[in-house]
């Protein structure tokens, strides 16, 4: 383990300023939950009581994105606070290194007990961390095999939603009460292919859950990259997503009509599991005297397409997977029932962490402390636009277009640059190199695209420029 002093050079113990009490931290995040499926978020399609208590006695962050929407990066993103190509965590295929500094490590030389529960997915096995217990790779829904830190594997009867649940609450049960805790509690839920516990198996089975506007879109007008993915509701749902074969001779917009209900439905009831397990936490610290002492945060690794514009899965940098959940909860900071415009990021978790424990910001990370958002105190600087990149070029299944670009509060720009880079997950080939410009306030839902638009042209000349200098303040090297 590394010392305090290897982790804090500059201040070694002086880093810790001096603060009455410090509070626990309870990071719950969901792998592919979609803001747009939470009802604090206006989910038109389900109801998420607990995360919601987090919104109404907390701060809904109501523009949070991620930098590479896919799960092992994101994960990576949140242990390192590092973009990818600074972290080398570009793709599902890397791994993180148990030798570098982490999240965790800075916690922990910040005087916390730490625990990792659930679905790691970073390869190599947690450093940094009292306790842990993770899921091998994706791991599975139904009586789940656990890695222990022993290395055993270890299978376990029930439900792995229910089970993750279980092991936070036998280790906050099990802790050190003289120090204060980080536990990462990270569910594999509600991630492809989405099976549902027994408690909800039968949810919504007499229900037709509303499609989203954009469920037959043809991607007309936009870069060749939509047409090129392989994630279409119906037509790439293999029989392990929806359980079952189509009704013979469906195809079309009558295939995906169909399927959507059918993965929605288990989706959603995955969803629900998440959400009475965030109860269940709520609940324990209620119960045990602690929640005023505690910040309780919820998010998912990334958003998800919920249909929209035809689709599953994530990758693009379009609202729907570009934007992730996040809510917390620390009693006497902030006003409860508080909604957060700011723009946020992922990078911005570790160093909240550690500034929450009384730390100083270690120098490499990228983000900014949220510490002061929470308080109601947004800094006069904060951030008014975010750099995002998508690393691994037609690969994983799902043949997303590599690519990189720049959103503000108003205006998207996004360019597919044609060429995987020698990115571990990517296939070697080359497409064209292609620009896709929005304008969110006038289209919402992304579908027009205006890169040739002539009313755009100063715009869009403002935003390459934008999209240089976020690159070298990143230090990212364009392609
Ligand atoms: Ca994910």
């Amino acid at each position: 383990m590394l010392s305090r002093r290897q982790l804090f050079p500059a201040l070694a113990g002086a880093a810790l300023r001096a603060q009455p009490k410090r509070p626990n931290i309870i990071f719950i995040m969901s792998d592919d939950h979609a803001s747009h499926a939470i009802s604090a978020y206006g989910s038109k399609i389900n109801k998420t009581p607990h995360i919601d208590r987090l919104a109404n006695e907390g701060t809904r962050f109501a523009n949070c994105f991620v930098t590479n929407s896919i799960c092992t990066p994101s994960r990576g993103v949140l242990m390192t606070g590092l973009y990818s190509h600074l972290s080398g965590i570009k793709t599902l295929s890397d791994k993180i290194d148990p030798d570098k500094p982490n999240t965790a490590k800075y916690m922990q030389a910040a005087g916390y007990q730490t625990a990792m529960i659930g679905k790691w997915h970073l390869v190599t096995n947690p450093t940094g961390f009292d306790f842990w217990r993770i899921l091998p790779g994706q791991g599975l829904y139904n009586n789940p095999v656990f890695i222990e830190m022993n290395g055993e594997r270890k299978k376990y009867d029930g439900y792995c939603t229910d089970l993750i649940g279980d092991f936070t609450l036998d280790w906050l049960s099990k802790r050190d009460k003289s120090k204060p805790f980080f536990v990462m509690c990270h569910h594999k839920a509600p991630h492809r292919e989405w099976t549902p516990g027994p408690k909800y198996k039968d949810l919504f089975k007499d229900v037709t859950i509303p499609e989203p506007d954009t469920l037959y879109d043809e991607h007309k007008g936009r870069a060749g990259a939509a047409e090129r993915s392989r994630m279409r509701v119906g037509q790439d749902n293999t029989k392990t997503d929806l359980k079952m074969d189509p009704p013979p001779g469906l195809e079309g917009n009558a295939l995906r009509k169909w399927a959507y209900q059918v993965y929605i439905k288990d989706y959603l009831r995955c969803v629900q599991s998440v959400d009475d397990n965030v109860g269940r936490v709520l609940d324990y610290l209620d119960k045990e005297g602690i929640a005023n002492d505690t910040i309780v945060i919820y998010n998912s690794d990334q958003g998800f397409f919920l249909g929209d514009h035809g689709w599953f899965d994530k990758r693009f940098m379009y609202e729907e997977c570009l934007r992730t959940p996040l809510l917390v909860r620390w009693p006497g900071h902030g006003r409860p029932g508080t909604v957060n415009k700011d723009m946020v990021l992922n990078l911005d978790f570790a160093p909240t962490f550690v500034d929450c424990a009384g730390a100083a910001k270690p120098a490499e990370m990228q983000g900014e402390s949220l510490k002061p958002l929470l308080e109601g105190k947004t800094p006069k600087n904060w951030r008014q636009d975010m750099y995002y990149r998508y690393w691994m070029h037609l690969g994983g299944g799902h043949s997303v277009t590599a690519h990189y670009g720049v959103r503000t509060h108003r205006y998207k720009l996004i360019y597919y640059y044609g060429k995987a880079l020698g990115s571990a997950g990517a296939v070697d080939q080359d497409t064209p190199p292609e620009w896709e410009f929005y304008d969110m306030r006038k289209d919402p839902k992304e579908l027009r695209n205006a890169y040739s638009d002539p009313a755009y042209q100063k715009v869009i000349g403002t935003l390459k420029k934008r999209l240089a200098q976020l690159q070298a303040h990143y230090k990212d090297t364009p392609a």
